[in-house]
């Protein structure tokens, strides 16, 4: 298995919810590493162009003014599999459809407001690194 570096972001509703430690625990537990890390406070052209694949949709204007409603921690993080890893520590995307024991089963409160967000492959993830991370910002370990 290759070690890969994915984006996650804790998103405005578990930040509020004070439960940004109780979520990173869960990656560190799982064997990934945060490699950068940063609180912002992102705004509608930054959460716009990060979510410009879903522009389309009826659901963006939502999902932006969601994204922009508080800070949230964007991180990198690597690992073996990290892709696929966060993802499965995610759950689907809806919260009542994430199985037991992931982090939107237990802390999202519904499909806007769904607690975290994880690059969903490998062009994803890089696209989404390098939107939020300069490379000197990503500390190798
Ligand atoms: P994310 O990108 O945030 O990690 O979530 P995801 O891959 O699980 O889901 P995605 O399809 O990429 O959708 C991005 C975000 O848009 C909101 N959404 N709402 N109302 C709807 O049908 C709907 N579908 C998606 C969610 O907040 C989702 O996280
Ligand atoms: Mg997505």
């Amino acid at each position: 298995m290759a070690v890969e570096r994915t984006l996650s972001i804790v998103k405005p509703d578990a930040v509020a919810k004070n439960v940004i430690g109780e979520i990173v625990t869960r990656f560190e537990k799982a064997g990934l590493q945060v490699v950068a890390a940063k609180m912002i406070k992102l705004d509608d052209e930054k959460a716009g162009g990060f979510y410009a694949e879903h522009k389309e949709r009826p659901f963006f204007k939502d999902l932006v003014s969601f994204m922009t409603s508080g800070p949230v921690v964007v991180q990198v993080l690597e690992g073996e599999n990290a892709i696929a890893k966060n993802r499965e520590l995610m759950g689907a995307t809806n919260p009542k459809e994430a199985a037991a024991g992931t982090i939107r089963a237990d802390f999202a409160e519904s499909i806007d407001a769904n607690a975290v967000h994880g690059s969903d492959s490998a062009a994803s993830a890089e696209r989404e690194i390098a939107y939020f991370f300069a490379a000197d910002e990503i500390c190798a370990r």
